[in-house]
């Protein structure tokens, strides 16, 4: 899955995306590059960001949309968490709905299953503008699976089917580096006590700078590193800012994961 941010004050992409024109370009590049779908943001998820108005955030994300769903031959998704922009992204086309905040605002779940979207299902701790401030769990792994759970149920009884349900432990959103190492290391465990695959998002996030003290411009190594790691684990999904190297960085660890043993 490869990341178009609409945002201006992203802080990865340092804002260059957030003209429709460039967004669509980036977006067309990526797909070159080997990504199989795009994620398209407009609002920042980063630590400690503001939110924006439904307004602001439907004039970044749909024109971007309607453009790649003609443009484009993979399944768009939109990273979003309210339920006005969903809608309007799937009547634009999308295909599927990345909710960070795990589909918990009144009637996402219902707007989902009425458009017959895919759902990445995503757990965060508080919100994204308090959930770095002394994050704590009972047991890390038992509470995500247990929070994903809850949400996937509520998405079966809508009517949405078991497959195209994805589950994701929402690295970085409310978790020390050793809650994100250890829901790293749990990826089959919290996939199997869901029944859902499971998508990680690592790029460039500052789990890697607690690890290596890297800004974020110097992060590309220890993103394909986690990325790896996060599919042998059993990842289905990666959502990842640089695509090429992520690509050819799993594609070369499947190649051993697949062969035979002699
Ligand atoms: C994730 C995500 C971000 C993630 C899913 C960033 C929108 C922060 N991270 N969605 N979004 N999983 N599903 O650093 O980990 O890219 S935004």
């Amino acid at each position: 899955m490869g990341v178009v941010n609409t945002t201006p004050d992203s802080f990865s992409d340092g804002g260059h995306y957030h003209r429709h024109e460039d967004a669509v370009r980036h977006a067309l590049k990526l797909i070159e590059e080997g990504a199989d779908i795009l994620d398209i943001g407009g609002e920042s998820t980063r630590p400690g960001a503001d939110s924006v108005s439904i307004d602001e955030e439907m004039e970044r994300v749909i024109p971007v949309i309607e453009s790649l769903v003609a443009a484009a031959e993979v399944p768009i998704s939109v990273d979003t968490s309210k339920v006005e922009v969903m809608r309007a992204a799937m009547q634009s086309g999308a295909a599927m709905i990345n909710d960070v905040n795990g589909l918990r605002a009144p009637g996402a779940v219902a707007a989902a299953a009425e458009h017959n979207a895919v759902v990445c299902i995503m757990h965060m701790l508080g919100e994204p503008k308090t959930m770095q401030a002394q994050p704590q769990y009972e047991d890390v792994i038992a509470d995500v699976s247990h929070f994903l759970t809850q949400q996937i149920d509520a998405c079966l009884e809508a009517g949405i089917p078991q497959r195209d349900i994805i589950g994701d432990p929402g690295i970085g959103f409310g978790k020390t580096l050793e809650h994100n190492l250890a829901l790293l290391n749990s990826i089959a465990k919290i996939r199997s006590s869901t029944g859902c695959e499971m998508l990680i998002g690592v790029s460039r996030k500052s789990m890697i700078d607690a690890i290596l003290n890297r800004p974020v411009d110097e992060r590309l190594a220890g993103s394909l590193g986690l990325a790896v790691q996060a599919v042998m684990n059993g990842a289905k999904l990666v959502r990842v800012h640089d695509v090429r190297a992520s690509h050819d960085a799993i594609r070369c660890a499947e190649a051993v994961m697949s062969a035979s043993n002699y």
